[in-house]
Formats: C-alpha cells, structure tokens, sequence
C-alpha cells in the first residue's frame, strides 16, 4: 500500500469516544455546501446504524439541491445546542468548520461533560473542539471522513459512500482543484468499487438545478467584468433572488464559473445579504483567497476562501478590487 495512503494516527479516541455515546449531535456550518453536507449525512446514517440517537442539524437552512442526501429531511436549521437534553452519554461532532463562528451559535457554552468532535480540512481551524481532527492536506472533509469509517471497520450501507462522494466531488471541483491528490482518486476509487456510480451522483450533484437558479446565473454571469486582466468580479443583489424566484444557497458553484475565464487566475462573487456582502473568493495564482479573505476577517483555504464586508454593495466591490489589484502588482514587481 502506497505510504501516503496508510491509515492516519489519531482516530482511535474518536471510535471510543463515537461507540461509547448513546447521542450523536452532527452539526454543518453556515451555508451549509456538498462537503459540510456529505460528511454529516454519512455520520448520520452510521449513527443511525449503530443504534444511536442521532440530531442533525446546523445554523442555516438544508439547501434543496442536496436533498437527495440520507437523512436530509431529519436535518434541523437553526439548530440551538441549548434546545437538546445534552447529557455525558451526548457527542457533538462539529463537521469541515473551521471557526466556532461558522456553527450553531450556542456552540461556545457547551457542558463541560460533552465531547466536541472537531473534525476538518482547513487550515485556519481554531482547534475548538474537546478531540480535533483537522488535516489541511486532505481535499475535503469527505476523503477524511471515509479514512475514519475505513478504520472504524463497521460495515457502510450504499447511502454512506454516496454520501462521502459527494463531499469529495464538490469540494474538489470534480478532481480538478489542486487540493484534489493521489489519495484523494484513491478514496474515490475506493467508493466506485463498493458500488457508487460517478455518473449517477453527477446527476444528482450538478445536474439539479432550477430553472430560477438557471436564470439567477445567468443575472450574475452577465455583470462580469475583469479588472487588472486577472481578476474576475459578478455579484447579485438581494432582489435578483425575488426576481429569479432563485434560493440564496443556489450560488455554491457561481464563483468557479468565472475561473473559466483565459488568464483569469482570481475570482470574487458578491452577494447582498442582511447588513453587509458576502464574498466568496477562488484563486489559481499568486494572490491567495485566503490572504485576501482575511484582511477582511474572513478566512479558508489557499485556492478557496470566503469574509463578509459590512458595506454598500459596490463599495465592497471597489475595495476588493482594489486591494487585489495592488496585491498582484506587489507580487510581479517583487517576481522580477
Ligand atoms: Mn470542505
């Protein structure tokens, strides 16, 4: 077996502590995607499995286009820890979150008695929970996710594999990203020969849409602009979502649409929310989303990262772009 492959260090605690509860409280975080999703959907279908009492939930609303994922319909938004009767018997396990503020939001006064499972790719986690499990070279919390059942050796329903695909698929573009590794195409390989079908799943992952979500992304796709020849820019505002008739969760995959773009090696995507703008940020090239997001607060990965601003909707903008632009040309000058 290839050495990059061999089972990591470190689950045993977890499969304790996982057996030895009687409550699993599986939690994604704040708009919620197909790996947050995937990953709490396969916990709760072996939790489910094994007899425990299983509550799934998290801060926002289940987006509809994964609705096909097992156990979806038992998922509760809004969740507040502080509604259960959390006991010692009770584990949280809080899945590809990387900060406190991304989860439920009672999730900081938590019983000291009560495991919090961490579990997670980013690289910027908090290290929040009682156990952490956090790896930053994995693609997605998924292709953790199934290292974990793997070793765990309980036997996985149909449901479970699918489910972890989906995390793995979505978060890494498809196996296109360049998070996306050998061990990431061997967990997938894994997955096809216990019976998942890539052609199905890709069916049910992104051929789902809504003709209003079809239309919202063509309103977003028509105000692109690239500034400074890399950068690309769209947003939406709060009424194309009425106008469309289109969810909010719809635009998971907008972002990715301007990467598309020759020569484009930056992207930002602006949403309208309550009170300031959501941004989420992709990037192939010597200015980082990461770096970016957090200059204003925000946070995630090298390639894909994601802040809100608290400001009108083209000054956002207009700050983006400008702080991006000046990154890139403090990178050239600095290049040659
Ligand atoms: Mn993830």
């Amino acid at each position: 077996m290839n050495a990059s492959y061999a089972s990591p260090d470190g689950f045993s605690a977890f499969i304790r502590i996982l057996s030895d509860a009687s409550e699993w409280i599986i939690l994604s975080h704040v708009k919620p995607d197909g790996d947050a999703l995937g990953s709490a959907s396969a916990f709760a279908t072996v939790g489910r499995q094994l007899g425990k009492t299983v509550v799934w939930g998290g801060p926002d609303e289940y987006p509809s286009r994964y609705l096909f994922l097992a156990g979806s319909v038992a998922f509760r938004p809004n969740l507040k820890l502080s509604s259960l009767r959390l006991s010692e018997k009770s584990v949280v396990i809080a899945l590809d979150t990387s900060t406190r503020a991304r989860s439920v939001e009672d999730l900081d006064v938590l019983p000291g008695s009560v495991r919090l499972l961490n579990i997670d790719h980013h690289a910027d986690n908090e290290m929040y929970g009682t156990e952490n499990y956090v790896d930053p070279a994995s693609s997605s919390t998924g292709e953790i996710v199934w290292l974990f059942l793997r070793e765990w050796g309980i036997p996985l329903q149909i449901e479970v594999l699918e489910a972890v695909y989906t995390a793995l698929a979505t978060d890494c573009g498809n196996f296109a990203f360049s998070c996306t590794t050998g061990r990431t195409h061997r967990v997938a390989a894994e997955l096809l020969e216990g019976g998942v079908s890539p052609a199905k799943m890709d069916e049910l992952i992104r051929c789902n849409a809504t003709l209003p979500a079809l239309r919202l992304r063509a309103v977003a796709l028509s105000r692109a602009f690239v500034a400074g020849g890399f950068a690309a820019f769209t947003w939406l505002r709060h009424e194309d979502f009425l106008r469309t008739g289109s969810e909010r969760s719809a635009t998971e995959f907008l972002v990715n649409d301007l990467l598309a773009l020759k020569d484009v090696s930056f992207a930002a995507f602006f949403v309208e929310d309550e009170e300031c703008v959501r941004v989420s940020l992709r990037s192939r090239g010597v200015v980082q989303a990461a770096e970016i997001a957090r200059v204003f607060g925000g946070g995630g990965h090298p390639q894909a990262a994601g802040c809100r601003l608290p400001l009108p909707l083209s000054d956002a903008v207009e700050n983006m772009r400008s702080l991006v632009e000046e990154r890139y040309d403090e990178r050239l000058s600095s290049a040659e």
